[in-house]
């Protein structure tokens, strides 16, 4: 049996392969546990200067060898921070106000996809299957094939695909689109996605190439580690801290699609609308910082800690604060038991690929006493999870409703709720995700003939 090659623009460090933060790293992990892997990528490091290409720092644990690359200050600031941060990711996150295009950003962008595919080349064999990851490498299949790979190559988009008209303000967004005329399969997070790609792919006269794969999560291994968390001392010090007050959740990188202030505006409605709730919720908003030193994030942590400082000012008691906001990472285990202790998760993007937060909350619940999943309506994961209470974020009002509905709801309607949610989270799990996108990509009808 062949390798997997796996390359995404972040590999894990060592510290983090054996408790992995980041979605695709979540995903993938199960995936590697089977036959032998390789996963290439960038180490995360930056040099002043470099003569010529990187040579990979390789590293095996088990049957995966890691292989990363550093990438110098001008590439990473070129191709990771502004043309892959900066442009890529809030156009295909339905903004393209924030876009910051540069054509200089652009040649960094295609330069270091060649340089990837240059420093990964070597270490390819014939019967190996290249899957490529999400959006910083959009151009790196067609990069190998130009280098004469012929092995299959997938391509997976972890983020929306937008409708066409949208992606089409980005110069050279047919470029990509001929990109993806180089992979035998991409996959896609909803149908929605695949339409939207295949669309565009269609009114550029290119084969369609998108199918949905919805991403899941483990979620038996997330339950367990919920109920083990429980036991320990952060869970009982939360717990204790609240006073018997039901406790909301949310759990974002701090990232301006995941909709925060929005959120904490429709919990400001919540206290101003049903002063019932007052002193008896806690939000408590977990949202490690990211991308720190772009322009935008800067804006939206200032404003987070306005609307924090404001509304906390307005409603905190002498005994009593309203919000609770987090901007450092909680470590894996501890999040997992103060999602199951949650009463609701608040979970409101303005655009999200799929949303894995949403669905480990529903793996960490009590079957006995669960919660309330609050959901917004442009999450990937919502056609999965129609039994969520579904929210437009940006209206402030329906969050406040949903935020009473949820806080009210009884023990009934919970469970009946989260047995139907459940059902959908054990059903597309990482396992199942990854093992259907590389049985689909190995019956794919192949691009390019050996
Ligand atoms: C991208 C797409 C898509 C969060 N805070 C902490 C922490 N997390 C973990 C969560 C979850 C992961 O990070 C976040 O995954 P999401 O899916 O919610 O979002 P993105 O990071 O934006 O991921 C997304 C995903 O790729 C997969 O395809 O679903 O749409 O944007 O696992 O639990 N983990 C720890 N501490 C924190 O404070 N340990």
């Amino acid at each position: 049996m062949g390798r997997l090659i796996i390359v995404s623009n972040r590999v894990p460090a060592p510290r983090e392969r054996n408790q992995p933060a980041g979605g695709l790293a979540v995903g993938l992990k199960d995936a590697l546990r089977e036959g032998d892997a390789l996963w290439f990528g960038w180490s995360g490091r930056q040099v002043e200067q470099m003569e010529g290409d990187p040579t990979p720092g390789i590293d095996q644990v088990g049957n995966v060898t890691y292989a990363t690359i550093d990438l110098t200050r001008a590439q990473h600031d070129g191709f990771y921070q502004n043309f892959s941060n900066g442009i890529l990711w809030p156009l295909f996150h339905y903004r393209v106000g924030l876009m910051n295009y540069s054509r200089m950003d652009w040649e960094m962008y295609l330069g270091v996809n060649a340089m990837f595919a240059r420093t990964l080349r070597p270490l390819l064999r014939s019967d190996d299957t290249i899957w490529i990851h999400d959006y910083h490498l959009f151009p790196l299949g067609q990069a190998l094939r130009d280098l004469g790979v012929k092995c299959r190559i997938g391509f997976f988009l972890h983020i929306p695909f937008p409708p066409w008209s949208l992606v089409r303000a980005l110069p050279g967004a047919e470029l990509l689109l001929e990109d993806m005329q180089s992979y035998d399969l991409v996959g896609v997070q909803t149908p929605e996605d695949a339409e939207n790609l295949n669309h565009a792919l269609r009114m550029n006269h290119m084969a369609e190439r998108g199918q949905a794969f919805p991403i899941g999560i483990d979620p038996v291994e997330f339950r367990a580690q919920a109920e083990t968390s429980m036991e320990g001392p952060e869970v009982s010090r939360l717990h204790d801290s609240l006073r018997g007050a039901q406790l909301v959740l949310g759990v974002d990188r701090l990232d301006y699609s995941k909709g925060l202030p929005e959120r904490f505006k429709g919990y400001e409605a919540l206290l101003s609308r049903y002063p019932e709730h007052r002193g008896k919720v806690t939000f408590l908003q977990v949202a490690p910082i990211s991308r720190g030193n772009v322009e935008e994030y800067r804006q939206l942590r200032c404003q987070l800690d306005e609307l924090t400082g404001r509304i906390n000012g307005a409603y905190s008691e002498f005994d009593w604060t309203p919000i609770r906001y987090i901007t450092r990472p909680i470590s894996r285990d501890v999040l997992a038991g103060f999602y199951r202790m949650a009463d609701v998760a608040l979970i409101t993007p303005l655009r999200d690929g799929m949303n894995l937060v949403a669905k480990e909350y529903i793996a960490a619940q009590d079957p006995a006493d669960p919660g309330v999943l609050i959901l917004s309506h442009f999450a990937g994961a919502a056609p999965e999870l129609d039994e969520a209470i579904l929210v437009n974020p940006y209206d402030t009002d329906e969050i406040a409703d949903a935020l009473h509905q949820a806080l009210t709801m009884q023990r009934p309607e919970r469970q009946t709720r989260w047995i139907a949610l459940e059902k959908e989270v054990s059903r597309t799990t990482a396992v199942s995700w990854a093992n259907d996108f590389l049985q689909a990509l190995d019956e794919a009808p192949v691009c390019v003939s050996s």
